[in-house]
């Protein structure tokens, strides 16, 4: 198994596929996704943008879906909701579908929905998804953080290396064989100086300031758990997980 972590959807290399993608957005829209597949939403699907997610959901009716829409961190006008995993509880959710768009993490999974096997990893599902993928055993797997418009995020790539370092512990495979570029080494060693901080580090990323301007406190602490949801966010169609 080789590994390549991407920082963002733009770094990805646009000529080739591997057997397995897995987009990170861990503030929030990877971990929204988990919180609803694992409340008992029926399931999600992303939109880049927001007019097609209306277009779509429209023919669903109101009691079977519900509409995420976030901007700039804000829930967009006339949305049932934002992007707060907190939202996702299971009254909520239950038996519907979530149409959801987002300013980063919907566009990482749109950039990957081509590769055979496509998921969505946050810090809260990170242990099902390495299950997952040592069952699965695919030869390459692109760790794909959604970062912010374009830049990189800490947040993303803690989660990249926490991911990454569990693959590396469990198939015990030297750092070298298992490490398809750079930047894996780089987000193992992110997640092993802040693994038992992760919370301190959301407070430093620039995403994670800009949430708690924006009073979301409860986001970043329950964002920064490991391993409490057993979760897999499979993509089923293209979009739709
Ligand atoms: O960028 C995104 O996709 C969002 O997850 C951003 S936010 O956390 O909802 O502000």
């Amino acid at each position: 198994m080789k590994l390549y972590v991407y920082h963002t959807p733009e770094l990805v290399p646009g000529d080739c596929n591997p057997d397995c993608a897995i987009a990170v957005d861990v503030l929030r829209a990877t971990s929204t996704i988990a919180t609803v597949l694992a409340a008992g939403g029926e399931a999600v699907q992303v939109f880049s943008d927001l007019e097609q997610l209306m277009h779509v959901s429209d023919k669903w009716s109101p009691e079977k879906r519900l509409r995420a829409g976030e901007r700039g961190g804000g829930k967009v006008a006339g949305f049932d909701m934002g992007n707060s995993p907190l939202d996702c509880t299971p009254e909520k959710v239950e038996g519907r579908r979530l149409f959801i768009s987002t300013t980063n993490g919907t566009r990482a999974l749109q950039k990957i929905e081509n590769a055979p096997t496509v998921m969505a990893a946050a810090l809260i599902n990170r242990a099902a998804v390495v299950k997952y993928v040592l069952e699965k055993q695919p030869e390459t797997v692109w760790i794909v953080g959604s970062g912010w418009e374009g830049s990189f995020s800490l947040e993303d790539t803690v989660c990249a290396g926490a991911i990454a370092h569990s693959l590396w512990e469990k198939t015990s495979l030297p750092i070298e064989e298992i490490a398809g570029n750079d930047e894996v080494i780089d987000a193992i060693a992110l997640f092993s100086q802040w693994q038992n901080k992760l919370l301190d580090l959301m407070h430093q990323a620039s995403h994670g300031k800009r949430l708690l301007r924006l009073d979301c406190h409860e986001d970043l602490k329950y964002c920064s758990q490991t391993d409490i949801l057993n979760v897999v966010p499979i993509q089923k169609e293209p979009g739709v997980l």
